[in-house]
């Protein structure tokens, strides 16, 4: 799966890095696939000019989020303007499948919409 793609080999408890761009109008990769009870840490890079964000509320809200990375979510969104990027701690604790999107006007009806799969 893409979500593990470049995943250096990690010692126990060192995050793995996966890197989530968000252009217009999608997000690359479109499905996050993580395992429970393992630290991720997710980059976000808003690679346009203009403002995007990542809402996946019920993904968020059932994660465990370091706590210097809290501020950044926002009700379950993460907001970015053009050019950002965020670094997001966390630990997925229940397995399931997640919708994401961008909240901006019309953006996912072009197409600006994912999963989070948790295994
Ligand atoms: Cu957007």
């Amino acid at each position: 799966m893409a979500g593990f793609a470049g995943g250096a080999a990690t010692a126990q408890g060192s995050p793995q890095a996966i890197t989530i761009e968000m252009s217009n109008f999608k997000f690359n990769p479109a499905t996050l696939t993580l395992m429970h009870g393992r630290p991720y840490v997710l980059h976000f890079v808003n690679s346009a000019s203009g403002g995007h964000d990542f809402v996946a509320k019920e993904f968020l809200d059932a994660a465990t989020i370091a706590p210097e990375d809290r501020a950044k979510v926002k009700n379950g969104e993460i907001e970015l303007d053009g050019g950002e990027s965020a670094d997001i701690h966390l630990v997925a604790n229940t397995p399931g499948s997640y919708k994401s999107h961008c909240s901006h006007f019309m953006h996912s009806s072009f197409g600006m919409t994912g999963t989070v799969v948790v295994q």
